[in-house]
């Protein structure tokens, strides 16, 4: 692929938002992005740099369902961070071939939204790898990992930190994102209900209880909208929430540096063996359903 390493062109503008922003730039060298981004956990949008990726031109719905169509999945139900945590599996090109008529309201029949999110999509699909370009937080990192995440408008991934370096791009479709720095994060109730390599919050502003979570309104998250093509930095211990705007298909790339290894990974590593053994968070997490069908872990 050509290579995308060219310098800032502009003094760095904001967010056209209102509220808090964040920085927003066309392209950034990985030596910008290291210095005045990755190295200050500063998050940062960059607007150009994944426009013309190989993903942007073909990757649909349709293009995923010709992948494997008869390939199972396991979907998300409603949002696990905050709410219970409720699987179920279907085949690819069944779920695929119906979310883009959906519409970003809760479906009227009291069911809930059904997410492809965590997809390993380069484990099950290894020929699309060379279909995007992550070489900005690459260069960053000694190890990364890399999801992809497909469902119709309205989707909802919670409040929540994540311990390790994040740059999120979308596909096709928007995303509206709320980010909240970690100096606030006595604001955000972090909640016991275990999840991988990350921290969850226990407020959810749709169902927001003043009396049990008040200091929630002291919080002033930045808001963002996240356009086809754009690619969102997201450093580590910032709270972020992501709601589709329309169907939607995104790619993460999550990175770990020497220290995100020995800190952050090493302890994730740690509690995740204490929680496999049912020594730790057994009773909730977002991994175990607590109730058939599909009680196993995910
Ligand atoms: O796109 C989403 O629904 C969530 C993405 C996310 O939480 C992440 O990239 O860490």
């Amino acid at each position: 692929m050509r290579s995308m390493d060219q310098s800032v062109a502009e003094p760095f503008a904001r967010s056209a938002e209102s509220g808090p922003m964040v920085d927003r730039v066309p392209h950034i060298s990985p030596k910008d992005f290291a210095r005045r981004y990755f190295r200050r956990r500063t998050p940062l949008l960059i607007t150009d740099m994944a426009t013309r990726w190989p993903a942007c031109e073909r990757w649909t719905f349709s293009f995923f369902a010709q992948q494997d169509p008869g390939r199972r999945v396991t979907l998300e139900n409603g949002n696990v961070l905050q709410g219970e945590t409720d699987f179920e599996t279907a085949r690819i090109a069944d779920y695929l071939a119906r979310i883009e008529d959906e519409s970003i309201d809760p479906p009227a029949d009291g069911q809930k939204k059904r997410y492809l999110s965590m997809f390993r999509v380069f484990e099950e699909f290894p020929h699309l790898r060379d279909d995007v370009d992550f070489h900005l937080i690459e260069k960053m990192s000694l190890w990364q990992t890399y999801f992809a995440w497909l469902g119709p408008a309205g989707t909802l991934t919670g409040y929540h930190i994540d311990w390790i370096d994040n740059i999120l791009t979308q596909i096709r479709g928007r995303k509206r994102v709320w980010l909240v720095s970690p100096e606030q994060s006595a604001n955000m109730y972090p909640s016991k209900k275990y999840d991988y390599r990350s921290t969850l919050s226990e407020v959810e502003p749709n169902t927001w209880d003043r009396e049990t979570h008040p200091r929630f309104a002291d919080v002033t998250p930045i808001e963002l909208t996240l356009e086809p093509g754009q690619m969102l930095f997201i450093p580590h211990g910032w709270w972020h929430r992501v709601l589709a705007l329309t169907p939607s298909i995104s790619i993460n790339a999550f990175a770990q540096n020497l220290s995100g290894l020995l800190l952050r990974q090493s302890r994730a590593y740690a509690l995740d063996l204490l929680h496999r053994a049912g020594l730790l968070g057994r009773a909730d997490c977002t991994c175990h359903q607590k109730t058939a069908p599909d009680s196993g872990a995910r």
